[in-house]
């Protein structure tokens, strides 16, 4: 009799528990990234008003991660949410000297929370998978009388890839400081933690360079479609820098050179070879490639300011590779620029500079990676420049050409996959979408997730890619609902093919995690694309 009794609560209470975990388990929590491991057990943690934050470890280091939880955490649950070192539910862990690699481990219990790291970077990830643990609704700006449970379990993570990055073109199109902190937001949300600002294109220069003034004055005063561009102070782009930082993002610079730098022969005439604006026709563009070669191989040139530009296409500006100027240039902005950028890398452009004669450009190339090199710094460049000699530890981005992939590789040297096919982020949805563009493809939710960047171009392996980038470029994109439509969600998409390992992921488990994700843009205000291939 007793027995029997004694079965029947098992059953009972595990029945319970299976209804508990069937509708609220780590598993569907809507996790992205997908973890590399999440198992799930019985019961749950409550967040209450007593909750708090416990930093082990230098609290100094530390108080940014706590506050950030705790920021996060007050304004829907209204609860204090302390921080500091005392003991607590929520625990941040620190172990060792916090020099170690980017893996967390997050366990859920009755009793408590327990994040720990090697490093702070480790922690804020696993923050980050806390937050998403919540119900959506942690996320909401004003108090929510609700429960607040997060189901128990183990998590165990770290990134498949070093390199999980976004480029912003802020040259077609300038946006404020407030929109590019909004977009560091959203990344570290997905652990995503390099930010590559492409500041300088035909149609603007966008970072202010003391040595060389015009080149905002001038360089900066439009954009694509005629309005009135903009640029980042010094001081604008440092806070730039620190916010990124404070977020585990590392930002890098890009100077577009020696193509796409008709903003910089705008604003200094002495530097322009002569190559006139094309109206946008090819029969111009290939006049004015004429009357460049002419103009290149004659010894006087009649240097004047090129007019602005504010249309889109591309490849009818260069700099001039023979003109030691040029290279005072380049220095004096790798100089200022690198000076307010503590990351490692010093992206060189190098693409589509197809007015410039390939020795020219080979010339000019190995000449900037020196240049880069000098101040301390490690170039990237978008996959043309490895057809010149790359200094070793220098970084191709392929975007396009899987051969060029190749010479990178085949020179020892690392390869940043940006595949336009499906990390291009300004390309259109379909054909219906309102704004981008579709000269390598349309790309829908599934094509940006379903690749695989350690098989994606022939020759190229795992050992041979540093990460993955997904690049948004701004032609037809002029404001943040612009942006945040042609983002999210394939920035999602990209972030769990740079984060989770390959066969860890599915489209199938993908798509059926992201709704969750989106109730949490809903939430944040973010105006994302529902994709029709997902049942949000
Ligand atoms: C090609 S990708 C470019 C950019 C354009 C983009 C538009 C690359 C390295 N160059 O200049 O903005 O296509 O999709």
């Amino acid at each position: 009799m007793k027995k029997s009794i004694a079965i029947m609560a098992v059953g009972i209470s595990l029945s319970l528990f299976s209804c508990q975990n069937d509708s609220s388990s780590l598993t569907d929590a809507g996790l992205i990234p997908l973890p590399v491991s999440v198992s799930n057990s019985s019961g749950h943690f409550e967040l209450t008003s007593n909750s708090a934050i416990q930093l082990v470890g230098p609290e100094s280091d530390l108080i940014f991660i706590g506050e950030y939880l705790a920021q996060k955490l007050r304004p829907s649950t209204g609860f204090p949410i302390q921080v500091g070192t005392d003991e607590a539910d929520i625990k941040l862990e620190l172990v060792g000297d916090g020099s170690g690699s980017e893996a967390y481990e997050l366990s859920i219990s009755e009793s408590g929370i327990n994040i720990s790291a090697e490093s702070e970077a480790g922690l804020f990830y696993g923050v980050q998978t806390l937050i998403q643990a919540f119900p959506p609704s942690i996320l909401e700006s004003k108090s929510v009388s609700q429960k607040w449970i997060v189901p128990a379990g183990t998590i165990t993570d770290s990134p498949d890839f070093a390199y999980r990055g976004s480029m912003l073109d802020v040259a077609r199109h300038f946006f404020p400081v407030e929109d590019v902190k909004h977009y560091i937001d959203q990344m570290a949300e997905l652990k995503l933690n390099y930010l590559h600002l492409h500041l300088t294109d035909d149609q603007g220069w966008r970072i202010e360079i003391k040595s060389w003034p015009k080149l905002t004055e001038t360089g900066g005063s439009t954009e694509v479609g005629g309005g009135e561009g903009g640029f980042y102070t010094q001081e604008q782009y440092a806070d730039i820098v620190a916010y990124a930082a404070e977020r585990y993002i590392t930002i890098v610079p890009e100077v577009d050179m020696p193509g796409h730098t008709n903003a910089i022969l705008a604003s200094y005439g002495e530097l322009n070879p002569g190559i006139n604006l094309p109206d946008g026709d090819t029969e111009t563009i290939v006049k004015s490639v004429e009357k460049a070669e002419d103009l290149l191989s004659g010894s006087n040139i009649d240097r004047q300011a090129a007019e602005l530009y504010t249309g889109i296409e591309v490849g009818f500006s260069t700099l001039d590779s023979e003109l030691e100027a040029t290279y005072q240039l380049v220095e004096d902005v790798v100089r200022e620029l690198t000076a307010l950028t503590p990351g490692p890398y010093f992206h060189i452009g190098g693409d589509e500079s197809h007015v410039t004669k390939k020795d020219d450009y080979i010339y000019f190339v190995e000449r900037v990676q020196e240049i880069v090199k000098g101040y301390g710094k490690t170039s990237i460049g978008w996959d043309e420049i490895a057809t010149t000699t790359l200094l070793p530890g220098n970084v191709a981005q392929f975007w396009d050409k899987a051969n060029n992939a190749q010479m990178a590789k085949d020179q020892g040297n690392k390869v940043l996959m940006s595949p336009a096919k499906r990390a291009y982020m300004d390309m259109q949805y379909d054909s219906t979408s309102r704004i981008g563009l579709h000269w390598a493809a349309f790309i829908e939710l599934d094509d940006s997730y379903n690749w695989d960047p350690a098989t994606y171009t022939e020759g190229i392996s795992k050992s041979d890619i540093l990460g993955v980038e997904a690049p948004l470029w701004t032609e037809t994109v002029t404001d943040r609902a612009d942006i945040e439509y042609l983002v999210f969600p394939r920035l999602a998409a990209i972030a769990e093919v740079a984060w989770t390992p390959t066969n860890r992921r599915s489209w199938d488990s993908f798509a059926s995690r992201i709704p969750v994700q989106g109730k949490r843009w809903e939430i944040e205000g973010i105006g994302f694309y529902k994709s029709p291939k997902v049942n949000w």
